[in-house]
């Protein structure tokens, strides 16, 4: 049955431009997007740019340009990296946008007028390249003797002391316990959930939502010396682009039902304060958690300060762009760490792409071309393949549904191999043309129709171009599952066009 499904990425500092760590959580979430709509459901996808605060303040200072300018620039990196790999949003917020200031101070407002917020002297220890406190226990020693430093960045924190407004996380301890005790399955997968439920047993200290040592931030509706911290205005943007504050009845129909794609190092803000502040405004926490691990180059967590940061443009530019997302998707489990390999990129297209799926194409429109006229013949009702069909569907589904691509598609692979294995031990190439020679061929270019709808999340461009040289006609996002992938639905005689490899072997570069 067609549901709704929201879905949302993070939304990325604008201090630096996009690597393969952002487009890894972002290509994720286009493809789990992209199967819902497969699904019928009426999908929405959120993601965007976080521009205020003082991270971003000081990296346009640096730069010397406005922090609207460095925002504006930014973001407009973000975008055109998502059109060049694809990406479908729905919505690109900024936080910048006037809608989004507007949901801040009414949700705030509402968090203020509940008794949670209250205004308290602020002195520790703080982060800037995270945004976060630190109290002195969890910072790591620094070797030069200076302050401690962050446990992500690992530079020296900086010792603040203002006069700031404070949200009493404190109250929301057992509040918090008890709603992870009646969600077991918010926060997948389940080793990230005891992460967020050992944060929260440690002790929650109520925390500073405010600043006045800055105005690069969303004015506080009852303080107009002060602005709010950075991670209260943009977590928000999650209620902000489903009409929180102003459209109630669309807000309504989305909330709670949102997944939150994550990577570990905000676990804390999305499974602690941003469930507390939904709380304590009186709303549902968020129905689903999806934490992934770090992407790294070199067994380092990518940063500009260790210069292994990797573009995607680089990489689309030789691999392609299905080439890029497949990888990503493919090699990188959604949940552990994974250490980038440009070697293991090239053995998976090699392997996947250009032996499995584009040497199927191939070896068909060849075979239809030489011994049947160059017109597909219909798939066999009775093929041994359409029960391998059915698996990979009933796999791919269940893969997709608890964000695992790489799952869901080894499961759509298996089905192109089981139809080369067909075609090798039956080798239609050496028969003289005949019902066999025919049904053979069927199985496959049904294969090849199926797997096109089955791999479109990952691959956008490719499939198109299959179900094309088979004679389809549409595209194969236009279909509806799981109909769509009933055994059969090749129609035969269609014109099968001979093309290019549709994706040329690759060597590794020295
Ligand atoms: O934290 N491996 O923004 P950010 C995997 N603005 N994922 C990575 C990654 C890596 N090496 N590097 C980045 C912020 N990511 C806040 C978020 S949300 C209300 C505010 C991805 O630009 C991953 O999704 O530092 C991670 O959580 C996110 O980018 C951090 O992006």
């Amino acid at each position: 049955m067609p549901g709704r499904f929201f879905l949302t990425t993070p939304i990325y500092y604008v201090n630096d431009v996009p690597h393969i760590g952002h487009a890894y959580t972002t290509i994720t979430a286009d493809a789990v997007a992209r199967w819902h709509r497969l699904l019928g459901d009426e999908t929405y996808f959120l993601t965007g740019t976080d521009e205020y605060g003082l991270k971003i303040a000081r990296s346009a200072e640096a730069n010397g340009i406005t922090p609207q300018e460095q925002a504006d620039r930014t973001s407009a990196r973000f975008k055109e990296t998502w059109q060049l790999l694809d990406v479908s949003y729905d919505r690109f917020i900024r936080t910048t946008d006037p809608d989004h200031a507007a949901t801040v101070q009414a949700f705030l407002q509402k968090v203020y007028d509940n008794g949670y917020i209250y205004k308290s002297a602020y002195a520790g220890w703080y982060c800037v390249a995270c945004e976060a406190y630190y109290g002195e226990e969890e910072l790591l020693p620094n070797p030069d003797g200076g302050p401690g430093l962050d446990p992500i960045h690992r530079r020296p924190a900086e010792w603040f002391e203002e006069e700031n407004w404070f949200f009493k996380l404190s109250a929301f301890e057992q509040p918090l316990l008890d709603w992870y005790g009646a969600n077991p399955d918010a926060v997948a997968p389940g080793g990230k959930r005891n992460e967020a439920l050992g944060l929260i047993r440690q002790g929650l200290r109520d925390i500073s939502i405010s600043r006045s040592s800055l105005d690069w931030g969303v004015a506080i509706p009852w303080d107009d010396q002060q602005v709010f911290y950075v991670w209260y205005d943009a977590l928000i943007n999650y209620a902000t682009a489903i009409g929180y504050g102003t459209d109630p009845e669309r807000f309504a129909t989305w909330w709670p039902h949102v997944h939150h794609l994550l990577a570990k190092d905000i676990l804390r803000f999305h499974c602690v304060y941003w469930p507390a502040m939904l709380l304590a405004a009186g709303e549902e926490p968020p129905a689903h958690l999806h934490v992934h691990g770090y992407l790294t180059v070199g067994g380092e967590k990518m940063s500009k300060t260790s210069l292994n940061q990797i573009f995607p443009a680089d990489l689309v530019e030789e691999f392609g762009v299905d080439g890029f997302r497949y990888h990503f998707l493919r090699d990188s489990s959604f949940g552990p760490d994974g250490d980038f390999s440009y070697e293991a990129m090239i053995a998976r297209y090699n392997a996947d792409l250009a032996n499995n799926f584009g040497n199927l194409l191939s070896r068909v429109a060849t075979v239809v071309d030489k011994k049947c006229g160059g017109i597909g013949p219909a798939p066999r009702a009775d093929s041994p393949l359409a029960a391998v069909a059915a698996t990979a569907l009933a796999e791919a589904t269940a893969a997709w549904d608890t964000i695992q691509p790489a799952a869901a598609l080894e499961a759509t692979w298996k089905l192109i191999r089981e139809a080369n294995a067909l075609l090798e031990t039956t080798e239609p190439w050496k028969l003289d043309p005949g019902p066999e020679v025919d049904g053979v061929l069927g199985d496959a270019l049904e294969v090849l129709r199926l797997v096109s709808i089955l791999a479109s999340p990952a691959l956008t461009r490719s499939v198109t171009e299959v179900w094309r040289r088979i004679g389809l006609s549409g595209s194969p996002t236009d279909q509806l599952l799981p109909a769509a992938a009933s055994w059969g639905g090749y129609p035969g005689g269609l014109p099968v066009e001979k093309g290019d490899p549709l994706f040329p072997r690759l060597k590794a570069k020295s």
